[in-house]
């Protein structure tokens, strides 16, 4: 068998962390983000595959192949979390735990950042930590899908 995998999907516009609006969303790039959910998950024995996609569709596609090549996914659905309910039926048609998280506080900022159409589909989320939210959903999905295995075994 392979080694685990968790799947870390990042939507539109993330591609340009680090370069603009450093106010919101901070300094460090998305490359940076990556660093910091593979070094969190390689204490556990986890490998990352990174997928970021201004395209709905595309994000559709990444998260219908977790259900065969993932443990579970992270995901900063970025401003398709207000919208998507492609996303959503998408997390909805898999078994696999999906992690919501968000860079900023969308709770202090404008009312149509609020609605999340994914979280009711996802077993978490994690919001308002800066890109730490990353590392903080990367442990808590790990202790999920562990917690999850050892019930089952
Ligand atoms: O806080 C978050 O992580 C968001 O998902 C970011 C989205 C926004 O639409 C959500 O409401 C909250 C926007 C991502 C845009 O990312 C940029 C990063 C750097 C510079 C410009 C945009």
């Amino acid at each position: 068998m392979g080694k685990k995998r968790l799947f870390l999907i990042n939507g539109p516009n993330l591609n340009m962390l680090g370069k603009r609006e450093p106010d919101t969303y901070g300094k460090k790039s998305l490359d940076d983000v990556v660093t910091l959910v593979e070094q969190a998950a390689a204490d556990f024995g986890y490998e990352v595959t990174s997928f970021q996609s201004n395209h709905e569709g595309d994000l559709v596609d990444w998260i219908q192949r977790a259900e065969e090549e993932a443990e579970g996914i992270i995901i900063n659905p970025a401003a398709y979390t207000h919208t998507s309910i492609a996303l959503r039926d998408a997390i909805s048609a898999i078994s696999k735990p999906v992690v919501e998280i968000h860079i900023s506080n969308v709770h202090e900022r404008e009312s149509f950042r609020h609605n999340s159409m994914l979280a009711p589909v996802c077993s978490g989320q994690v919001v308002g930590f800066g890109i730490d939210g990353y590392r903080l959903a990367a442990l808590g999905m790990i202790q999920k899908i562990e917690s999850e295995g050892r019930n089952h075994s």
